[in-house]
């Protein structure tokens, strides 16, 4: 085992950025019941205390920092990074230089970490990046519900910052995965040091829906929103249409998914990035369902022409079929399901108590 800058042994570790991000809740959760290695967790605000409780080693930590990185992490050797730390798409286009900054410089940083952590070890370090349905584009309305379901190469014309620094890191991933440094001495001189040292694994997630947390600056937001809303005994104006749909899946599903990838032999894996989701409704269906569990629910519709737009370029399905193929990515719930069975009872236990 290598030794760190202070002399001590390095300690296999999980990195997490964006650990007080929503599905950081999750991760840390679940990857917690795992035991199997040290998490070891940074975000740029401090994280809650059950979550520091569930890793071995919180910090204050902004991906962009290189050196602050190299600092802490001097002290591991890091087996697996999950990357969640970006600024999402509606609060992207508010500062979209800001935006590039932290979701594409943060992530070469990440990345350029793995490679060298995986050469140092002679191991490839896992990286596992939350992509998103914003890697896609439609030009029209009209195009979106004419295509119907797409699979990950097609339609990836994203018309947002955040969009396109998702796509750009799916690419930037494949380049560290399987041709960083190509040129370098070390690689052409027959030993490759860097081929391999980085296992690059990507999801796209759909819009994603907790009992536990609302999301705050996507633009998929209107479902948890109206959810919890309902729950809260809150009036909700719903900021898209009622026929406007895009795929989304429960934040327990998202996590399931993410660490199955994760967990996936290398060998089976025939793709770098991967669609995942589970039900595809419009937003005044979801309307419809929250009312029958929320009678009191006051949902109206004043769609936000510029956030519309957004959200209309996203795609309505996704087709999953290389996940389940691949890795045996399935669905947990139907619409319905997710409301009955982890959702309602959920959100109902968690407001009780504050209500
Ligand atoms: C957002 O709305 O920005 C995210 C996403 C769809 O990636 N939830």
């Amino acid at each position: 085992m290598e030794q760190s800058t202070l002399g001590e042994r390095r300690k296999p570790a999980v990195f997490i950025t964006g650990a007080g991000g929503e599905v950081g809740h999750g991760l840390i959760s679940s990857l917690s019941r795992e035991g199997n290695l040290d998490i070891v967790a940074t975000d740029l605000r401090d994280v809650e205390q059950t979550l520091r409780e569930q890793c071995s080693e919180t910090y204050l930590a902004d991906v962009c920092d290189r050196d602050a990185l190299d600092r802490l992490l001097a002290m591991y050797q890091v087996k697996e990074i999950y990357h969640l730390a970006a600024v999402l798409s509606t609060r992207a286009e508010l500062a979209p230089e800001v935006a590039h900054q932290v979701n594409v410089n943060g992530t070469v940083n990440i990345l350029q970490i793995a490679a060298e952590q995986g050469r140092m070890y002679g191991e490839p370090v896992k990286v596992v990046f939350p992509s998103s349905i914003a890697a896609y584009g439609f030009g029209s309305l009209t195009q979106k519900t004419e295509v119907g379901a797409v699979s990950e190469y097609e339609h990836c014309k994203p018309s947002t910052m955040y969009g396109c620094n998702k796509l750009y890191c799916e690419h930037l991933g494949r380049y560290y995965a399987h041709s960083y440094r190509q040129l370098a001495q070390d690689s052409v001189q027959g030993k490759d040091k860097n081929r391999g040292v980085v296992d690059f694994r990507c999801v796209r997630y759909p819009g994603l829906i907790s009992a536990e947390t609302v999301p705050t600056g996507g633009t998929s937001d209107f479902v948890p929103e109206m959810i919890h809303a309902a729950a809260r005994g809150e009036k909700y104006k719903c900021f898209v249409r009622e026929d406007t749909r895009i795929p989304f899946m429960t934040m327990p599903e998202a996590i399931d998914a993410t660490l199955q990838l994760a967990a996936a032999s290398r060998h089976d894996l025939t793709q770098i990035v991967y669609n995942i989701a589970s039900f595809s409704p419009s937003a005044g269906e979801v309307a419809q369902l929250v009312k029958t569990y929320f009678p009191g629910a006051d949902i109206t519709f004043e769609p936000d022409e510029r956030r519309q737009a957004i959200v209309d370029s996203w795609p309505e399905f996704l087709d999953c079929s290389v996940a389940t193929n691949d890795w045996g990515f399935k669905p947990t719930y139907t619409l319905e399901q997710a409301f009955e069975d982890y959702l309602v009872p959920r959100i109902i236990k968690q407001y009780e108590s504050i209500l």
